[in-house]
């Protein structure tokens, strides 16, 4: 039988398991990313596990969403990431360069590698054939040190794109449409493979929106195949050498397929506050919009940004409108600028930006309260922008554009017919991109300005865990509905993102978004559980949403269901991930007594897969523990910093592996 795409990288990477559906694998990693708030605790435990260099063929630190340094806590942690690249062997990208996923697909994104980055956009250059996952911080550490990363094998998906997008539509209707059809945890247990005549017809740019913002489905990742496009990209960029073609076999056979005719797209929109309320612009036309933001690492490219710079040329926008253009990366902003696109918008009434997160997770352009901001972003969960009760759309640059011109949010198709002079600007790709050998923003590991780390005051070290109890019981801390992002659980805010190296002060934060009693409640509790609907923990990879509750006592979560990462993450720091159904959800309430009947550590390391939990002395329920062996052992063990040192100090194992 022949392999799908996503089978033949994973073969390729294999250490250990069989490409079974459902079945744990383990993998060999090329490449890791990370960023400036998960990156200190990466390095933190690179450090903790005693590893000394960067085992991967590349690492790259980048310096992407606390920018502005607001607070000396900021620049620290830069600074401590400098110097960690430095001491360890890693790209250090400095503040100002842009966006991890933006400068990572210019510079080292290639077809045929692995990646693992922590960050949940990771999966970006699967739109250039790079099989690219996110993870927590931990597993990072782990992946660069030269361990494998485990997952469960996916489900693979074909999603069968036809037809050719028509004038206006674009590659972010292509994901909204996914989204509409999917929901955001349509793709949790899948990778999604793009197929089909379509693709050919999508530039690479294009393609690292779609992939990007799978990330909104719950998706493991999802990748493009490789072609004349990924070519003429990498040729672009001066890295034509790095072209592999990479293809499925014409009998690869897939778990599901998805079809999408490119030709009856149009302009789409998610209305607040979650990515897969999505409707056609026209649905929403006429609603007045106070802000509209172009950026991102889903639409933050040159190629991006051109149709904006196109369609504001020798106009300006509504005055009741402001309009804020965030590159992704400084050598799109280069770009534009030396064509004179930069000047032509600001002509237009632009407010131009540093390359930077910014405003995505509500640092800086924070909406006015009762107003209208329009987003080419991936989430607008409620509040990520800064303020409670927001009312943040995502759409196209084009979508995003018309809005600003015209005060309101219109189908561009519809203002171009009322102007009369508009062209649909379509993609066009840049003729000189910037990257050069001597690029003074990206520090090769062989130009390192630093040997020896340098911690600011805020900056930490990371809690251990004790070994699992054999009895675990506490109060029902906090009863959630589905969907529980991880910015709920701890934002990202800037007020609070400056704690992320400082788990003490950052743990009072917890769930604040929620109930602002919670932290106080869980300590003086001493222990205790979540509980939770459907999809608890979407949204980002940041470790810290598993590693505060754990500091502050909780032991376990009761969910009807868990997003991927989080879930890796509460093994990852001893948390116990119960599954739950949904008449036992809805008949337990916040404040009940939870206790797990079984001797907990010993059920965990033995394989039990049922726990009888008792509710308040009164009734009982059946939860599910869905973990592999691997997971169980990291479990019992408090996390998995505690097993992995235990088994290097054990000597079972080389470190760094896990297992
Ligand atoms: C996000 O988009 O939520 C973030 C901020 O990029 C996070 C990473 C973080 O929390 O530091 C993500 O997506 O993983
Ligand atoms: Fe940055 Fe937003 Fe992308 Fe996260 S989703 S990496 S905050 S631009």
């Amino acid at each position: 039988m022949g392999q799908t795409l996503t089978e033949k990288i994973l073969d390729d990477h294999l250490v250990e398991g069989e490409l079974e559906t459902g079945e744990e694998i383990g993998i060999e990693i090329d490449q890791v990313l990370t960023q400036d708030t998960t990156g200190t605790l990466v390095w933190l435990q690179f450090e903790a596990l005693d590893m000394d260099e960067v085992q991967t063929e590349v690492a790259a630190q980048y310096c992407d969403h606390q920018t502005y340094q607001f607070d000396f806590k900021n620049t620290d942690d830069h600074r401590f990431l400098r110097s960690a690249a430095g001491t360890f062997g890693a790209h250090y990208s400095r503040p100002g360069n842009g966006i991890c996923h933006n400068v990572h697909k210019e510079n080292f994104a290639a077809p045929g590698k692995t990646m693992l980055g922590s960050d949940s956009h990771t999966p970006t250059p699967g739109g250039l054939g790079e099989l690219a996952i996110g993870s927590g911080g931990l597993d990072v550490a782990v992946a660069m040190g030269g361990g494998p990363y485990y997952i469960e094998m996916p489900e693979i998906v074909s999603v069968r794109l036809e037809g050719e997008l028509p004038e206006w539509a674009t590659a972010k209707d292509v994901i909204l449409e996914m989204l509409r059809r999917l929901s955001v945890k349509g793709g949790v247990g899948k990778i999604f493979e793009y197929t089909g005549p379509g693709v050919e017809t999508l530039t690479v740019p294009e393609r690292t929106t779609i992939t990007n913002m799978g990330t909104e489905l719950g998706a493991t990742t999802s990748i493009f195949p490789t072609d004349e496009e990924t070519k003429d990209w990498l040729s672009r960029l001066g890295r034509e050498d790095e072209y592999v073609e990479l293809t499925p076999d014409d009998d690869a056979e897939y778990d599901d397929e998805i079809v999408i005719d490119l030709s009856d797209l149009e302009p789409l929109i998610a209305k607040p506050s979650m990515p897969d309320n999505v409707v056609p612009v026209r649905e929403v036309a006429g609603e007045k919009v106070d802000q509209v933001i172009l950026g991102s690492c889903t639409n933050g490219g040159y190629e991006d940004i051109l149709p904006a710079a196109k369609m504001l040329e020798g106009r300006t926008i509504d005055r009741k409108t402001d309009l804020i253009v965030a590159p992704g990366s400084k050598q799109a902003s280069e770009m534009l600028a030396r064509e004179g696109w930069v000047a032509e918008m600001m002509a237009a009434g632009v407010n131009f930006s540093e390359a930077t997160c910014g405003a995505c997770i509500g640092i800086g352009h924070v909406p006015a309260s009762d107003s209208v901001s329009l987003r080419t972003f991936n989430r607008n969960f409620e509040g990520r922008s800064g303020i409670e009760d927001d009312s943040v759309y995502l759409c196209s640059p084009e979508v995003a554009t018309a809005a600003a011109l015209k005060g309101e949010i219109v189908d561009p198709r519809d203002l171009a017919d009322e102007l009369g002079d508009m062209d649909a600007p379509g993609i066009e790709m840049g003729s000189k991109y910037g990257t050069s050998a001597d690029d003074p923003d990206l520090i090769a590991p062989d130009e390192a300005v630093d040997d020896d780390l340098i911690k600011g005051p805020n900056i930490g070290d990371v809690p251990l865990k004790d070994e699992l109890e054999s009895e675990l019981a506490g109060p029902a801390l906090l009863k959630m509905q589905d969907n529980i992002t991880t910015d709920h659980i701890i934002p990202a805010t800037q007020d609070i993102l400056m704690y992320r190296s400082n788990i003490p002060k950052l743990s009072e934060f917890t769930l604040s978004r929620v109930d602002d009693s919670f932290a106080q409640r869980a300590l003086d509790a001493d222990g205790g559980f979540l509980v939770a609907g459907e999809n608890y923990g979407q949204g980002s990879s940041r470790e810290h949403a598993a590693l505060c509750p754990m500091f502050l006592g909780v032991e376990g979560v009761l969910a009807q269901s868990f997003a991927r990462i989080h879930k890796a993450n509460l093994f990852n720091f001893g948390l116990l991930p119960l599954e739950i159904d949904a008449d036992d959800y809805e008949q337990i309430e916040q404040g009940d007594d939870i206790e797990v009947v079984d001797d907990v550590a010993e059920a965990v390391r033995s394989g039990q897969e049922e726990f009888t939990v008792r509710v308040n002395d009164d009734w009982e329920l059946t939860a599910t523990l869905d973990a592999s062996e691997r997971e169980r052992r990291i479990l019992a063990d408090g996390g998995k910093l505690s097993h992995t040192k235990k088994q290097a100090e054990s000597g079972d194992s080389a470190a760094p592996a896990d297992d």
